[in-house]
């Protein structure tokens, strides 16, 4: 009787497709994505007239620190920002400034707190806060995994 030779400690062959999910990874990692920088802070001017805001819509990413002056250049107006339960007044001639951190993704309204007009109701504005880079980078790193589960599912011979 022959014995059967030991079988060696298996060494994983590196193929050609654990390369390529090697470099997949890693670039999800590592290439910086353009129009993503860390917290960036914004300095905005908005101003209040009847009946609009100007800027009447905001980009910043989530994490972003928005430092506003609120200015008036008529009659009395307010700020209310949706889901921040951020709410000023500000006089005409005059400013008003405060500071906030977007931590929120998602489309918030801002509308006039101030009932100064017939248009009023309809003075309306729009903060968009965008996801921030960890959330991509996640969301990258989550489709290669599956990707990878998929090939390596298609590749295995059906029992
Ligand atoms: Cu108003």
């Amino acid at each position: 009787m022959s014995q059967a030779a030991p079988v060696p400690a298996q060494r994983r062959p590196i193929t050609a497709g654990r390369a390529i999910l090697l470099v997949l990874i890693v670039g999800v990692l590592l290439v910086p994505i353009p129009g993503f920088r860390t917290p960036q802070t914004h300095n905005i001017v908005i101003d209040a007239s009847q009946f609009e805001f100007s800027p009447a819509r905001l980009t910043v990413n989530r994490g972003d620190i928005v430092q506003v002056t609120l200015t008036a250049s008529d009659v009395v107006h307010g700020f209310f920002l949706d889901g921040y339960g951020i709410d000023f007044r500000v006089e005409p001639g005059t400013s008003q400034e405060f500071t906030f951190t977007a931590d929120r993704s998602g489309k918030f309204r801002y509308r006039c707190s101030v009932a100064c007009g017939a248009l009023h109701p309809f003075m309306i504005g729009e903060l968009v806060v965008g996801p921030n880079e960890l959330v991509w980078r996640a969301s990258a790193l989550a489709a290669v995994a599956v990707g990878a589960m998929l090939l390596h599912a298609r590749k295995r011979p059906s029992a």
